[in-house]
């Protein structure tokens, strides 16, 4: 499919924008966020936005494209391009090696391939519709795992601190009262549902996230066999939602205790 080698020649041109901006010395700007400043964005987000961008027009000058830093068309086009080009935007303000390249590829409202990429270990996350999801070349399911004190549980925090991080933390000790392994907070909500695709984190939520951070993360659970919803256990929408990833299996025992929380 010409549209899932075109995100991979992007992500990887991206990744490469990225690698060079990736030095103690870039400077960071604070993202306007209702005066928070919690939320940044670098020269590197938008230059990696423009890489991509310009890989995709090459191929498809009429597509529509949805990126978090500066390409907000119409999300109802019949082909769109959902694309954040440094998911985990604090990892990388801090020198943490963990952030991604995310790009997904919509067709009449239907995911058709997404692409999750860390340009620092070279990790290719790959899905395609149909066809199954890759950890650098290898199918990967999701686990087994039946109950809520066989897993590790992924969460995420929204720039918020207020109610919804008060939300968060509540839910979080709901969980450890169920018995859950542990959970863990990684910071890049894509690369927390490549791990729930490859049987890692037998589930993942997040109260508040936007499409490019779940677009092409989202199809690669599904596509190992997993299960995407809502905090609600509702269909996801392509707009700003909470979300519940899982193996399917651990679902509804983790919806009954996050959605009690959700605002
Ligand atoms: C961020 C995520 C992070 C999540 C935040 C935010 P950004 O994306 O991936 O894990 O907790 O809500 O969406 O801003 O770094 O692209």
């Amino acid at each position: 499919m010409l549209e899932f080698d075109t995100a991979q020649e992007a992500a990887r041109a991206a990744g490469e924008v990225i690698r060079r901006f990736l030095r103690p010395e870039t400077l960071f700007r604070a993202k306007e966020l209702g005066g928070a400043s919690y939320n940044l964005v670098s020269d590197a987000d938008l230059e990696s936005e423009r890489t991509i961008v310009e890989v995709i027009r090459r191929r498809f000058p009429n597509d529509a494209v949805l990126g978090e830093e500066s390409h907000r068309d119409d999300v109802n086009a019949q082909r769109l391009w959902v694309v954040d080009p440094i998911d985990g935007t604090t990892n990388f303000a801090h020198g943490i090696p963990h952030f991604a390249v995310s790009i997904a590829f919509y067709e009449a409202g239907q995911p058709r391939c997404g692409v999750v990429y860390n340009p620092v270990r070279e990790d290719w996350y790959l899905a395609e519709r149909g066809r199954g999801a890759f950890h650098n070349g290898q199918a990967v399911r999701v686990t087994p795992a039946e109950r809520l004190d066989q897993v590790l549980i992924g969460a995420g925090f929204y720039y918020d601190r207020g109610a919804m991080m008060e939300a968060t933390l509540a839910a979080i000790r709901d969980l450890f009262r169920q018995n859950i392994h542990g959970i863990r907070r990684f910071g890049t909500a894509s690369l927390d549902l490549a791990q729930v695709g490859c049987g890692l984190y037998g589930a993942y939520f997040e109260y508040t996230l936007s499409p490019w951070d779940f677009a092409a993360g989202a199809l690669f659970v599904d596509e190992a066999g997993g299960r995407v919803t809502t905090a609600r256990g509702e269909p996801l929408p392509l707009q700003p939602t909470s979300l519940l990833a899982s193996n399917g299996l651990v679902h509804n025992a983790v919806l009954d205790v996050i959605r009690g929380h959700h605002l």
